[in-house]
């Protein structure tokens, strides 16, 4: 018989109604509850990118199809897929009790989040270890970091040869995010700027891109200083130095069509290339490309491995 095992896929969570919105923002707060006027901008953000966003839709379908992509390929185990969300329920905290409640012994985690910091897959993966400690639940095989995966690599990568086979390279800037942190992240030797940096220049290499730089995007609004520099400053000072046609916005760092993609890159990035008269392009997300998903299941495996 095969061996049972969770798959715990992590992700961020989103409102699914526009009531939903309040709370949501509030657990991203700490608790805090956000003021009337910052609540209405963030409602004013989902309004914009059609009235709520495709995360939680995407995020199950990402799921399912890793759940299949692995029963697919492995030979000895069968995966349960049980979704865990950081900021809206089913919490991860729920996802590892329901395990625990269908008598699964061995689980493997995976954030939906390609690089490791101390502010983002830590704490995913340290929630849902502790939780199973607690309950004396299953034992859990974590992905920290994903971002080498060579298919998730090849999926950016084909991308950018693709928009290169109709622009030329030497007019284009190809501008790799990840969402900002705030800096004083980097004391604790945090990886995360660097494994963005790796990020763009493997797939720079892969695609042979001339011209890219890496920016941040998505800052929180908080008293602290954040990572910079903010890809909308990063793309007029592109301009004013090089005069570039095209900005190509690869924002590695997310794997979904979601508010920070849809809003922050289509709408506030693309605001600045129109005020400037240059071309926008960003390619797709993610979401559930073959080539994603059997990178994310070739991590899921490797782990196992290690682990096991
Ligand atoms: O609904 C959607 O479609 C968007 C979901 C969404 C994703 C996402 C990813 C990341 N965040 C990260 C860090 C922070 C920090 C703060 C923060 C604030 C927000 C707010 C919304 C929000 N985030 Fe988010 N983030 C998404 C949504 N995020 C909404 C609140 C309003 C705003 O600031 O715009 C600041 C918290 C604070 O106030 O103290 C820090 C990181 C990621 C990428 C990794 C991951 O996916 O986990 C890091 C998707």
């Amino acid at each position: 018989a095969k061996t049972k095992m969770g798959l715990l896929v992590m992700a961020y969570g989103t409102p699914r109604s526009l009531d939903e919105v309040e709370p949501y923002y509030t657990h991203i707060r700490h608790g805090r509850k956000p003021s009337q006027e910052a609540l209405d901008d963030l409602i004013g953000r989902y309004k914009a990118i059609g009235g709520i966003s495709p995360l939680a839709r995407i995020t199950e379908e990402q799921k399912q199809a890793l759940e299949d992509q692995l029963n697919e390929r492995a030979v000895d185990i069968e995966f349960k897929a049980y979704l865990g969300l950081k900021h809206i329920d089913p919490f991860i905290e729920d996802a590892v009790e329901q395990m625990k409640a269908d008598g699964i012994e061995e689980a493997v985690s995976i954030v939906l989040a390609p690089h490791y910091s101390t502010f983002s897959v830590k704490s995913y993966n340290g929630r849902a270890i502790e939780k199973s400690e607690e309950i004396d639940g299953p034992t859990i095989y974590a992905v920290d970091s994903w971002y080498r995966e060579p298919k998730f690599l090849q999926f950016w990568s084909d991308q950018l040869k693709e928009i290169f086979s109709h622009h030329s390279q030497e007019d284009s800037v190809v501008i790799f995010s990840a969402h900002s942190l705030p800096e004083k992240i980097l004391v604790d030797n945090d990886p995360y700027v660097e494994q963005l940096e790796e990020t763009a220049k493997l797939i720079a290499e892969a695609a042979d891109v001339e011209n890219y730089e890496t920016g941040w995007q998505s800052e929180g609004n908080t008293a602290d200083k954040w990572l910079g520099p903010d890809v909308q400053d990063l793309t007029r000072a592109l301009y004013e130095k090089h005069g570039y046609e095209t900005f190509i916005y690869c924002p590695v760092g997310f794997v979904s069509d979601h508010l920070e993609v849809l809003y922050d890159n289509d709408i506030e990035c693309k605001d600045v290339t129109d005020d400037l008269g240059v071309n926008y392009e960003r390619p797709e997300m993610p979401n559930t490309q073959p080539l994603f998903i059997q990178g994310l299941a070739d991590a899921i495996f490797k782990q196992l491995e290690m682990d096991r």
